[in-house]
């Protein structure tokens, strides 16, 4: 039986059985037999017709000898015998009739009443399933938060800060909560005021889980947790009284953690936006400040929040007393994505040439969770390799995996559009190769990977924090190397430069908008990040700027994107040999490393000196719109890693 069956099978069975009952009774009210006078019974008796008369209350039921039946009634209080004798029965005629009492608690009785009853009692809990299955599975809101109260495990967590790598500074701030769990004495005696809440601040991937596992894990004590998401009910109050059970839990078995992931669920400003769960999840919040405030100094539980934005938080959640520490985990550099690697290749055979030095110089943008991944495809590849140990091509392959999606060498391709494709990439290629800003090329591939049918991906030689005008416009211009390619070459052009071009679109407005890099509009940021409560995510910008100053904006941009696409044309045109070079030599092996691409470059005038090749590995370009990996971008828990910019 597969999962839907073993989840709706019960629902179905019980709709089934419901319908049956219901068309059961209906039947029998149907059949109801036919009810005569008490004085057509006595002349039948009288006739010698009667064969039974079955006494129920006042209610009689006839039988007679031609094996029908029918009912009746006779007045309360008297005796059967005395009313038919009355209506003229003698004793001599009443005694061929078979006279039976039965009692009023009769089964008989007791099965037409339950028979009334069991359609209703069906279609009652029909209902109640259907309602609990509304609401979504293991979530227990039809015991109102009360009934039954949920029983929340305080764990007690095996991982400790030598599982969470790459991210030191952290640990260090969070090595005095940890003191704190273990010795409380030794601070109450001086007097210190214990911090009660911590909030965890960073991208989705980075550990803050982890981290909160370690904290109680290094400490040893429980590890009580409890999502964000799960706040969010379909009954008010739910919530709240949820909230109330995992503190009085916590509270029981102190010293301990109480972890909330996803606090900005429940934790966003109140007041803010319109919607339904609104008023529960401002009950919840409450119930959460009112915990956190009765807390005493000797209570000894410490609440760890997580959260990626911390931007939207009721400023109550930050007040003093409250979440009034925040530590950052960011994303790990490249000694952390090395540190990192260290602990998830802890006990998986690599071979002896492994350097994760170069692996972690490979994955810019990586967070915890992607290199887990990683690792873990990087595994997966040997073992469908029949390999011992793991190699420097398998994790090579595995980024890409990761970056990119894994590869569909079964497409079909026709000769045409592998040639589009080829001269597409090797356009993205060259640009970026000839424009001294943009990160060197790593690998060019037309072997469809995931929803892309050919990329060109990019290395950069060192983390990066700041960018500046003059490397956005070089990306833009690179970005763009692809779609004036098919143009220059084919004199068309396709619909596959789509993701370029909204890659390409929201660059430029970014950099008008946020950056301030348009000398006409200068430095202001134009229009406010906006977001409905309860969608939980931004649903688009409210506009805070004039219809002239939204027209010169437009303006701008398209000033910015036509700028690159002449510089890449420029670029095209001037090495219009290389690029079908390129091309061809593509359509012949499907992929160039950095070296193969390289070879192009020999002597080549005007061609910016490229540093040694970097000897692995790939690249997402985790640069999103911004182009910045600023600690606040985000990525939804779940998605995939930073997609390669096929540009
Ligand atoms: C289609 N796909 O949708 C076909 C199947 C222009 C040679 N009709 O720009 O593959 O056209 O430099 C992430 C990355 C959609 C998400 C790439 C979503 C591409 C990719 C559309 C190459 N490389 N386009 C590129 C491409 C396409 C697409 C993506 C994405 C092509 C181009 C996809
Ligand atoms: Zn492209």
């Amino acid at each position: 039986m597969n999962g839907f069956w073993k989840r709706n099978g019960l629902v179905w069975l019980l709709i089934i059985v419901a319908v049956g009952a219901l068309y059961y009774s209906a039947s029998q009210s149907a059949e109801k037999p036919v009810e005569k006078s008490l004085t057509e019974v006595a002349s039948l008796v009288q006739g010698g017709r009667v064969t039974k008369i079955v006494v129920a209350g006042d209610q009689l039921q006839v039988q007679l000898d031609n094996r029908e039946g029918f009912v009746s009634q006779k007045e309360s209080g008297v005796d059967l015998t005395q009313a038919l004798t009355k209506l003229g029965v003698t004793p001599a005629q009443l005694s061929k009739v078979e006279l039976k009492i039965s009692t009023p608690n009769d089964m008989g009785a007791w099965l037409t009443i339950l028979g009334a009853f069991v359609p209703l009692l069906l279609i009652g809990g029909l209902f109640l399933i259907i309602l609990r299955q509304a609401q979504g599975a293991g979530n227990q809101a039809l015991s109102f938060g009360k009934s039954k109260a949920r029983v929340f495990t305080g764990d007690k967590p095996t991982v400790t800060f030598s599982d969470v790598a790459g991210a030191e500074e952290s640990k260090a701030e969070l090595q005095e909560v940890v003191e704190f769990l273990k010795e409380p004495q030794k601070f109450a005696a001086l007097g210190a005021r214990i911090p009660k809440g911590v909030l965890l601040v960073g991208p989705p991937g980075t550990g803050k889980t982890l981290m909160a596992k370690a904290i109680s894990g290094e400490a040893g004590v429980p590890f009580f947790s409890i999502s964000g998401s799960e706040f969010v009910e379909m009954f008010v109050g739910v919530g709240a009284s949820r909230v109330r059970d995992l503190f009085e839990q916590a509270k029981r078995n102190s010293p301990c953690i109480i972890f909330m992931d996803e606090i900005d669920a429940v934790g966003r400003q109140r007041g803010a936006g319109l919607g339904g769960s609104h008023d529960e999840r401002e009950q919840t919040l409450n119930q959460i400040l009112v915990e956190m405030d009765g807390f005493d100094t000797d209570t000894n539980v410490i609440l760890i929040a997580a959260t990626n934005r911390p931007d939207i938080l009721d400023p109550a959640l930050l007040r003093p007393g409250r979440f009034d520490r925040q530590v950052v985990m960011d994303r790990p550099d490249v000694k952390g994505r090395e540190a990192i690697l260290k602990v998830h290749v802890k006990g998986k055979p690599l071979e002896a040439h492994i350097n994760l030095e170069t692996i972690a110089k490979g994955t810019p943008g990586f967070v915890g969770a992607d290199i887990e991944n990683l690792v873990n495809e990087a595994a997966i590849l040997a073992a469908r390799r029949g390999k011992k140990s793991i190699g420097m091509a398998e994790f090579e392959e595995a980024v890409e995996r990761v970056v990119a999606g894994p590869e569909r060498r079964s497409r079909i391709i026709s000769d045409r559009e592998k040639k589009v494709i080829a001269y597409h990439e090797a356009g993205h290629a060259l640009v970026r190769r000839m424009l001294p800003k943009c990160d060197p090329v790593h690998k060019i591939s037309i072997i469809s990977r995931g929803m892309a049918l050919g990329y060109t991906m990019a290395l950069p030689e060192k983390d990066r924090l700041l960018v500046g005008r003059a490397k956005f416009e070089d990306d833009l211009a690179a970005m763009l190397g692809g779609r004036v390619a098919e143009q220059v070459v084919f004199d068309d052009i396709t619909n596959g430069a789509v993701d370029d071009l909204d890659k390409v679109t929201k660059l430029a407005r970014a950099m008008v908008t946020r950056y301030g890099m348009s000398e006409k509009l200068g430095p202001m940021v134009f229009g406010q990040k906006h977001e409905l409560v309860f969608l939980g995510r931004d649903i688009g910008e409210q506009r805070n700027y004039s219809e002239q100053v939204a027209r010169e904006i437009d303006q701008e941009v398209r000033r910015i994107v036509q700028k690159a696409y002449d510089r890449a044309k420029q670029v095209l045109d001037q090495y219009r040999d290389l690029h079908h070079a390129i091309a061809r030599k593509l359509i012949q092996v499907e992929t160039l490393d950095a070296e193969d691409f390289e070879a192009f470059f020999i002597g080549v005038p005007g061609a910016p000196p490229r540093p040694a090749a970097p000897i692995l590995a790939p690249v997402p370009a985790p640069r999103r719109e911004t182009g910045i990996a600023s600690p606040g971008s985000e990525r939804p828990t779940g998605a995939p890693a930073p997609r390669p910019a096929p540009a």
